[in-house]
């Protein structure tokens, strides 16, 4: 009856290829061709700059909260880069970067933290799910796809997106649990990016890694630097060949850091330090790619300022179209089903001749949430 050390498979190694500098292990390196790189770049930049528009919008007023993204472009874009047109995305709210390379237009997104329903809806061709609110739903919609895709016996499959906070939630275990014992073509992205609201990491899990929770549902797991394009692009092509291949999922931690705020509704400064926060400083993924880039003489200052100026018309244009949006009250009814069962077609029509009745108390402003049939509706 001895007491013996158990020998398991599974192992968990930490990836990084860009230094701080932009040098890249050369073993290492994807060796992506120059428009790749210009791409990705392209991409990465979109997003930061859209980004630091979405803060401006939220204090002038012009959309409701906003959480900004800024420093986890790589760790979103990486990932979104690598799937194919047919694979299957299942985002949270960190992943602007991802989505607005998978194709999902901006103005769309900022429809989205305006509060309107059409932000919800996936454009068609894109095989994505909308932004996820309850914290690590969104793993269970991926694990579903990625089951799906098994019994289609095609070869798509399905990435998830998840924060460090979201880890401990049961979603993101039973997401794990189903995908190893079914082995299904499931890749989860971790963003740990090193807080839940004011919660930090530390106190999530005791555990060294997060990726390491990969191991009790029998999958392997790999930490990569978050912060490094070329290393989450290597990493997540590792894990979605390795699905794609029928080997079963993978867990992927990226390390990155939140730079700015959780939401526009909190305040960072009551919980964590200046000091941790400019350490993260020198490894922003953008200007380290952009170092990377000028290196290799892929782009110049001037390529560099073009695409900037092009990229503010494009923000532009998209906060203009998101502007003019009429919206539709009726739009929630719309977009929650495919097809809306009697009842909700019951409350449909009701509703809709409620907005039409002239017996309206608030006469044509929105209803009240105090109005019996909204209570009724809510
Ligand atoms: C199920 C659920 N519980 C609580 C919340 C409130 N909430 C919104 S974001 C958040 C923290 C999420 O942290 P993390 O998963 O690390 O992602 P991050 O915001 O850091 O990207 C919480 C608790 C929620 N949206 N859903």
């Amino acid at each position: 009856m001895p007491r013996k050390q158990i020998e398991l498979s599974n192992r968990v190694e930490y990836l990084n290829i860009l230094d701080l500098e932009g040098n890249a292990d050369a073993a290492l390196d994807p060796k992506l061709d120059a428009n790749e790189l210009r791409k990705l770049f392209r991409a990465m930049l979109l997003a930061r700059r859209y980004d630091e528009r979405m803060l401006k919008l939220q204090r002038q007023g012009r959309i409701g909260t906003y959480g900004p993204a800024l420093g986890q472009e790589a760790a979103s874009l990486g990932p979104a880069y690598v799937l194919g047109k047919d694979d299957w995305m299942a985002p949270s709210f960190r992943e602007p970067a991802g989505m607005l390379y998978r194709g999902w237009p901006m103005e769309k997104l900022i429809l989205w933290w305006g509060g309107n329903e059409t932000g919800s809806s996936t454009p068609t061709g894109v095989n994505d799910t909308p932004i996820c609110v309850p914290v690590s739903s969104q793993c269970l919609y991926a694990a579903g796809i990625a089951w799906g895709c098994k019994l289609k016996g095609g070869k798509n499959v399905a990435l998830g997106f998840v924060g460090d906070g979201g880890t401990s939630e049961g979603d993101f275990h039973e997401a794990l649990n189903v995908a190893g014992a079914f082995q299904l073509p499931l890749v989860i992205v971790i963003q740990n990016n090193h807080w839940a609201i004011s919660l930090p990491r530390q106190k999530q899990s005791a555990a060294q890694t997060l990726a390491q929770k990969a191991i009790a549902y029998g999958m392997n797991g790999l930490q990569v630097d978050g912060n490094d394009i070329l290393a989450m692009v290597a990493a997540t092509r590792e894990a979605v060949e390795h699905a794609r291949s029928g080997k079963g999922p993978m867990l992927i931690e990226a390390v990155t850091y939140r730079m700015g705020v959780h939401t526009t509704a909190d305040d960072p400064k009551k919980y964590r330090t200046e000091e941790e926060v400019a350490c993260w400083q020198p490894k922003d993924p953008l200007e380290r790619f952009w170092k990377y880039l000028a290196k290799k003489k892929v782009m110049d200052e001037k390529a560099r300022e073009a695409l900037e100026a092009e990229l503010a018309e494009q923000i532009t244009a998209a906060v203009a179209k998101a502007e003019a949006y009429e919206p539709d009250i009726t739009e929630p009814f719309r977009h929650s089903l495919a097809e809306m069962p009697p009842t909700l077609k019951e409350q449909f029509a009701e509703f809709q001749a409620y907005m039409d009745s002239s017996s309206r108390p608030d006469n044509g402003s929105a209803p009240s949430a105090h109005d019996p049939l909204m209570s009724r509706l809510h």
